[in-house]
């Protein structure tokens, strides 16, 4: 948290004063073991991706055309909100039809965390495995679909892996905050997510919002963008499109036992929670985000 930040701003400050680096690979070739090898802040990385098929061939037409019949898992923006669908999917429709009414028509359907190589093997031969000083999990490559305007809100991944998120197709604006952020953010108990509305960092509900500092960086099709574990991204989808996370492992012993914990413990827990009293279990995780947020800033004053 940056000491020159008043948090008594009258403005609307702005969250997003950290740059983001950048680096070009472009025509470049061959191995790059350095450039993620214990990074631990987000890159932007031009020409990663750039001799991967599935950034010359997927688009709407030719996945349905090649995979159409496919059922697929659908979720839409309800997806975190108290209550019956929370955190499940909405239900089920062939590939296809998910494609042509999100890609095509603009319906706010979601697909995410589809993991293609248990899903549809044959895709994963239109992706490549790259030599940056991580291990990817080859078979945790997922992809995300959403139509233009649609929003991944703000969270960090539950298994704590280290994330290499590619646009095959269409721009995203994704912000960014580092762990170090979580109260400033409002973080919820149980969860890996936060509901403040970024775009109103002066919200009375939400005191310690504008004392946060983030990254805000527009990923261009073809463009990769390093998310190290446990950072905070919200993905805002500017056109239709589609994306592929490889993922890596934490390498320390604690990032690894954080992620288990949230699996097996604090994920199961909020669901049954929300099963057995949805708002009352969602208000007492927003009280307790607010506590902490509210004590956060008053402590600020006094130092
Ligand atoms: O593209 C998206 O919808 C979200 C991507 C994301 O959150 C992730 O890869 O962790």
């Amino acid at each position: 948290m940056d000491d020159q930040d008043s948090d008594t701003e009258m403005f609307a400050p702005n969250l997003f004063t950290r740059q983001i680096e950048c680096v070009s690979l472009d025509g470049a070739s061959g191995s790059f073991p350095e450039l993620l090898k214990e990074r631990n802040t987000p890159l932007l990385i031009s020409g990663l991706a750039a001799d991967w098929p599935a950034l010359h061939s997927w688009n709407a037409g030719s996945l349905s055309a090649r995979f159409g019949s496919k059922p697929v898992r659908v979720y839409n923006a309800l997806f975190g909100e108290p209550g019956k669908n929370y955190m499940d999917s909405i239900g089920v429709m062939p590939f296809s039809e998910f494609l042509s009414e999100t890609l095509g028509k603009g319906r706010d359907l979601r697909m995410f965390l589809y993991n293609i190589g248990r899903q549809i093997p044959e895709l994963l031969e239109d992706v490549e495995f790259p030599d940056v000083g991580l291990n990817f999990a080859q078979s945790f490559v997922y992809s995300f679909f959403g139509c233009r305007g649609s929003i991944t809100p703000l969270h960090y991944d539950i298994d704590m892996s280290h994330v290499l998120y590619t646009s095959i197709l269409g721009r995203r604006r994704i912000r960014l905050f580092a762990p170090d952020q979580s109260t400033a953010l409002h973080k919820h108990p149980f969860t890996v997510r936060s509901y403040v509305n970024l775009d109103d960092p002066n919200d009375v509900n939400y005191p310690a919002l504008k004392a946060a500092r983030g990254y805000e960086v527009v990923v261009e099709a073809g463009q990769s963008l390093f998310i190290p574990s446990a950072f905070w991204h919200e993905v805002k989808y500017l056109d239709a499109g589609i994306g592929i996370s490889l993922r890596a492992a934490n390498q320390t012993l604690n990032g690894r036992l954080m992620g288990l914990m949230n699996i097996l413990a604090l994920s199961p827990v909020d669901r049954i929670s929300n099963k057995l009293a949805a708002e009352h279990w969602f208000g007492w995780k927003q009280g307790k985000a607010d506590a902490r947020g509210r004590a956060f800033m008053n402590n600020r004053r006094v130092i």
